[in-house]
């Protein structure tokens, strides 16, 4: 065969294998590649109460949704220590705080630790990330990635690239997009898999809405969460020592958007650490910003002579769900923009994309905001998965999956071997429907981060599907016990109550077990606060 017939050949079988008839619809798919793309969204706090797949009660978001309707949602999702740097080791390496090392926000993260993207990168992906990542350093094993420093600002936000520090006009939702879909477009080989991280700074504290959604959710009230005024009556101290009720911390100024003046007049002491010069706006965004918050201000100093406690907690929590929903808001439309982008580009049946956050989140459930503890709202998070052809659409998935799961479920969707340190399970059985090969029946949990803001204490502790058992530690010694499918809003500690004391037995056990099984003991629990006290 000479080498031009040769070169023919070749040429027909690569281009058999781009086109691809797409027999049902009739369309021509462009398939270039045989591994599937990743799209690993996440949000910052985005509690699952606040995605209407979940929970149609506060907002609807129909973007977020179509993941859920094109593929699984996830019941069961939680982390495995509810914050956000260390929720992203975790995503990252597949191994628990106490093994990746990275236990607290403030702690550094240990860059020899191996991350499923250096592996995926290796294997021949392309890799980006665009948007949240709250390390202190930059990520391993990307080609590009454009990333917050830190928290990140909502209005026109710095980023961090390999080519120095850029700061870049508008609102970060609407330019975190922007990058994921100009790399998508742009830069990258069509011939190649990518795997992409696309992580939202919002709806992370101290909520600044876009202008569309301040102006429309501004105007909305919420129904009041049960255990809105929770008087913790059987639960131990460290739900009674947290700082972090709607009432007592929740800040006029940092987070319900009064300005410091209207503050003064009304001789309320508050602090502000935000504070209202440092909300990074243009002199016409902020103009823009006044005209819907100023009459809020003015609304307030009426209103206030005559709150009293009670009056007052539910105007917060309006003022906080309202800036809260408003930055998901942009999340769910910017979710679309991506999501389109992969149907208009044939790119959709080909890529698995996921949606979840860092952890979840209070929205006044026991009085609260914020996270950290175990308990439902803050351990649990928002899980949707789509992967055309593998999941058939519309299935609810209630297996304990956690965020340790991520790194082997990507390699394996790569047809990469995970490293045998990995601590996970690939959540691949569960999407492509072979469950006998799922046998998990606790999660494990641990919390480091206190003494520190909101002084939610240290604890670790275990959940199956009936029961969750939770020790605190470190300045106390106590332990709480919580009947999941009798008290599922979680108000009754049972850890006393005779009728329990089989269950209890039980769940120590069982949590001893899951300690050694994931290599955490209380030396490690020593070792990690002596570390804290440097
Ligand atoms: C900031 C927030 C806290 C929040 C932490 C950690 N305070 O410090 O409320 O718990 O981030 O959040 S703020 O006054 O600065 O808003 S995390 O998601 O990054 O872990
Ligand atoms: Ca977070």
């Amino acid at each position: 065969m000479n080498y031009f017939k040769l070169l023919s050949i070749v040429i027909s079988v690569l281009s058999m294998l781009a086109c691809k008839q797409d027999k049902t619809s009739g369309k021509t798919e462009q398939v270039t590649h045989e591994k599937p793309n990743i799209i690993f969204i996440m949000s910052d706090d985005h509690a699952y109460q606040a995605i209407s797949a979940y929970d149609k009660t506060l907002i609807h978001t129909p973007n977020i949704d179509r993941i859920a309707e094109e593929g699984m949602l996830f019941t069961n999702a939680t982390v495995t220590n509810s914050i956000c740097a260390p929720s992203r080791a975790v995503i990252l390496t597949g191994k628990h705080s106490h093994i990746n090392g990275k236990i607290d926000n403030l702690s550094e993260f240990d860059t020899t630790n191996v991350t499923f993207p250096q592996i995926l990168q290796k294997a021949g992906y392309q890799t980006a990330m665009f948007g949240k990542l709250h390390f202190g350093n930059n990520p391993k094993g990307f080609d590009e990635f454009k990333i917050l420093p830190g928290q990140g600002d909502y209005y026109n936000p710095r980023f961090i690239t390999q080519k120095g520090d850029t700061i870049i006009e508008g609102y970060v939702t609407d330019i975190t997009t922007d990058l994921t879909l100009d790399w998508m477009k742009n830069r990258r080989d069509p011939n190649k898999p990518f795997m992409l991280m696309y992580l939202h700074k919002a709806p992370h504290r101290a909520w600044l809405p876009s202008e569309k959604y301040y102006k429309e959710f501004t105007q909305k009230t919420f129904p009041l969460p049960e255990t809105l005024f929770d008087d913790y009556k059987t639960r131990g101290t460290a739900t009674k020592t947290a700082e972090m009720g709607i009432l007592k911390h929740m800040s006029l100024i940092n987070d319900n958007k009064l300005t410091p003046e209207t503050v003064r007049e009304l001789g309320i002491e508050q602090w502000s650490k935000l504070g209202e010069s440092l909300y990074g706006m243009t002199a016409e965004q902020r103009a823009s910003w006044d005209a819907v918050y100023g009459p809020i201000n003015e609304d307030f100093k009426k209103r206030y002579p005559s709150m009293n406690d009670s009056t007052l907690t539910v105007w917060k929590y309006q003022r906080y769900l309202q800036d809260y929903l408003g930055t998901i808001a942009s999340v769910d439309d910017n979710v679309g923009r991506v999501l389109d982008y992969l149907d208009d580009e044939k790119l959709a049946d080909n890529t698995i994309v996921v949606y979840t956050s860092d952890q979840g989140f209070y929205l006044g459930e026991h009085g609260w905001f914020d996270k950290r503890f175990m308990y439902n709202e803050s351990f649990k998070t928002p899980l949707l998965i789509k992967w055309p052809n593998k999941i058939k659409p519309g299935i609810t998935e209630d297996e304990m999956v956690q965020n340790l799961d991520f790194a082997q479920t990507f390699l394996e969707v790569a047809g990469v071997t995970a490293p045998k340190d990995m601590q996970g399970e690939s959540l691949v059985p569960l999407l492509t429907g072979k469950k006998e090969h799922w046998d998990r029946d606790a999660v494990y949990y641990h919390y480091y981060e206190y003494p520190a803001e909101h002084a939610v204490k240290r604890h670790y502790g275990i959940a199956t599907k009936d029961y969750k058992i939770i020790h605190f530690y470190y300045d106390v010694d106590e332990w709480e016990l919580y009947d999941r499918k009798k008290d599922p809003k979680e108000i009754n500690n049972v850890i006393n109550d005779p009728e329990y004391a089989t269950v209890v037995a039980e769940m120590k056990q069982k949590l001893q077990e899951t300690r050694e099984k994931y290599k955490d003991s209380e030396t490690l629990d020593k070792h990690y606060i002596e570390l804290y006290k440097k």
